[in-house]
């Protein structure tokens, strides 16, 4: 593409003090989840070269000092003179808000902050390198402390290549932690790539001394297969696609013999985690059209055989990946994880109606079987219903449910709903101590035995089954899968507390999994949490004691303490705290710190399941290292 660019087209706005004051607002959070935010800001400029048809490569380093690069191999940033005096890297790297004139250039951006997110990494960074190859030249620059510029650019060589690469270290004084994660990296560049078909995304890890590269020919086809990479399917991947009221709709999508459904959708390279005009699009076609096949062969007769969306969905593995124009691109909800432009809605029934309808009468027998499984679904759902209903209207079921519960649960005696907490907890003893001492009027418990069953392929009938899993539903009082209404929950809030080691977290994926899977508008309602219990105790002096919660934590707190005497505490586990010890730290709401569950976090979980349960203990091994902490996102203080 021919673009009319050059080095004033940059505009000047702001400066850098500004990000440093109020971090969070450029980039969401200082923990975890803000410092890798540093890296797909800066990769993000990278991807939109590609986009742009400059450069199929990408390679990210993380450096033994902390630092991390991001390379690639499009134009280089233009290095010549801006009108404001400086060389033009500087003015992106250090003027907050530098971006280049996108619309009038028609350069596409793949989303987040425009492409103007290096001068934010910047000011967050101890310091921060640009290498630029541009123009048979090597030019080069450096910032230090939060983007004051330390040496200007100036060329240091010469080049046949072109390409930009970035090398920043995240200033610890800003954020909570500033190891980054390899695995959260790799799972992201995975996505990316799949998404940027053809281009290459290497990962390196010069600490622990593994890379990984990602590079997918077939783009989101591949993406399905891998998802799909542990169950029976039912048929190659479908691939649809096509261009209404210019938004470019690609659709990948393949059953299996599960009853899971997942449905990812992205809207140019970015997730929409909460979905939006382009699912309602995609559910409303897909009901519409198995209905309307079903009908026309016989396999469904009148208006009350017909098939729910739900059912449609069942077992059902689906890419949707949008490219919408930035004039009518709409994002909703708090964390603009929505699509709201409403032409995407029926730009995706018509591309998906269309196709999905020729393709099934295309492959008659591939029909059947999916329809099949739609009509099982059905049938299973209803017999379910009832199931339900008998179990709340009979006696004999009330009094069934009531002895199941009361072995177990301790149940708690205020009738406000909203304010009562149930807390699953693991373990009998730190059930006990729980049971113990804790508010009885809010709060109850209800311990677990162990882990508790991986329902990654469990239909509703197999949680009935399951003695352990149908307490919660029981507890939880408001029904399972497409019957759940979260409005009937008998607790506002559902407190997961497990041992803070890794047995403990692999509890919690396969909770979070069940409510994903069984209860989502618990999460999507931010109802589910987990509790972080504490790592240490420090005894200071006589009844003086404070709770550690990191290994951080503690390292800052022994270097304060010096030579001064104290008596360090370790807590392997729930059970090794006093009954109110385990009250005050991790379940009074004066100091206890949960964690809330999102949907991302969650969708994660059900993903990781994969490499949790399955056979490949090195991949396992490697998780659990990497995760032991823990990575959800400590957004929810009280
Ligand atoms: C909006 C700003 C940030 N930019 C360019 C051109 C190429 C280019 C960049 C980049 C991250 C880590 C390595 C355009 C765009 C600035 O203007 S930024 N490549 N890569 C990058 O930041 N990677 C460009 C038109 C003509 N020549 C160069």
């Amino acid at each position: 593409m021919a673009l009319k660019y050059d080095d004033n087209a940059i505009k000047i706005l702001e400066g850098l003090e500004a990000v440093r004051k109020r971090p969070g607002m450029y980039i969401g959070s200082t923990d975890k989840r803000g410092l890798h935010h540093l890296v797909w800001e800066i990769v993000d400029n990278s991807i939109d070269e590609a986009i742009n048809g400059f450069g199929d490569y990408i390679k990210i380093t993380l450096h033994k000092d902390g630092s991390c690069s991001v390379e690639d191999r499009g134009r280089g940033m233009p290095c010549g003179m801006h009108s404001s005096g400086k060389p033009t890297p500087e003015v992106i790297l250090t003027v907050l808000h530098a971006g280049g004139k996108f619309e009038e250039s028609g350069y596409k951006v793949s989303g987040g902050l425009h492409g103007v997110g290096s001068s934010v990494v910047n000011a967050l960074s101890k310091y921060l390198e640009a290498t630029i190859c541009r123009d048979g030249g090597v030019y080069y620059m450096k910032c230090e402390n939060g983007g004051n510029v330390t040496t200007h650019l100036k060329q240091i060589g010469k080049s046949t290549k072109t390409g930009t690469t970035i090398r920043f270290l995240p200033d610890p004084e800003i954020f909570q932690t500033t190891n980054f994660s390899y695995t959260t990296i790799c799972e992201r560049m995975q996505e990316s790539a799949f998404l940027l078909k053809g281009i290459t995304i290497e990962v390196v890890d010069e600490i622990n001394d593994r890379r990984e590269s990602f590079c997918y020919k077939r783009g989101i086809d591949e993406f399905v297969e891998y998802l799909n990479a542990s169950k029976n399917v039912l048929h190659k991947v479908l691939n649809i696609s096509g261009v209404k009221d210019k938004i470019e709709v690609e659709v990948a999508m393949q059953y299996t013999d599960t009853y899971s459904e997942n449905i990812i959708s992205f809207v140019n390279d970015v997730k929409t985690v909460d979905g939006g005009s382009h699912e309602v699009g995609f559910k409303t076609a897909l009901t519409r059209v198995f209905n309307d096949y079903a009908k026309s062969h016989g396999l469904i007769k009148g208006k009350d055989s017909s098939l729910d969306g739900s059912d449609v969905r069942e077992g059902l593995t689906c890419i949707i990946a949008l490219k919408i124009p930035e004039d009518i691109l709409q994002f909703e909800g708090q964390t603009k994880g929505k699509l709201g432009t409403p032409e995407a809605r029926s730009a995706v029934d018509a591309v998906v109606s269309e196709n999905l309808r020729t393709f099934l009468e295309e492959n008659n027998a591939i029909a059947t079987e999916i329809l099949n499984k739609s009509l099982r679904s059905k049938i299973a759902r209803e017999a379910a219903r009832k199931a339900r209903e008998a179990a709340r209207n009979s006696t004999k079921g009330k009094n069934n449910k009531e002895r199941i519960l009361s072995e177990k649960l301790a149940k708690a005696t205020g009738r406000d709903y909203i304010h009562n907490e149930l807390f699953l907890v693991e373990g009998d003893s730190a059930g006990g101590s729980a049971k113990s001492y804790r508010d009885r009027e809010h709060q109850a418990i209800l311990p677990l035995r162990g882990k508790v069953l991986n329902t990654e392929k469990a239909s509703e009938k197999d949680i009935e089954n399951n003695a352990e899993l149908r307490q919660i539903e029981y507890a939880i009082g408001a029904g399972i899968g497409e019957g759940f209404d979260y409005k009937e929950s008998n607790y506002g809030k559902v407190i997961i507390m497990t041992d803070a080691d890794v047995d403990g977290s692999h509890i919690q994926i396969l909770l979070i999994t069940f409510f994903y899977k069984f209860m989502r508008p618990l999460i999507e309602n931010g109802m589910l949490y987990i509790a972080t219990p504490p790592l240490y105790s420090i005894e200071t002096g006589k009844g003086v004691k404070e709770y550690i919660a990191t290994n951080e934590e503690l390292e800052e707190r022994r270097k304060e303490l010096g030579n001064k005497p104290y008596k360090l505490q370790r807590f392997k586990g729930l059970g090794e705290m006093d009954a109110d010890e385990l009250y005050d730290t991790t379940m009074s709401p004066k100091n206890r710190r949960l964690i809330r569950v999102n949907l991302e976090d969650a969708s994660l979980a059900e993903k990781r399941i994969h490499v949790l349960m399955g056979d490949e203990v090195n991949l396992r091994k490697e998780w659990i290292n990497e995760n032991v902490d823990f990575t959800l996102e400590d957004n929810f203080r009280k």
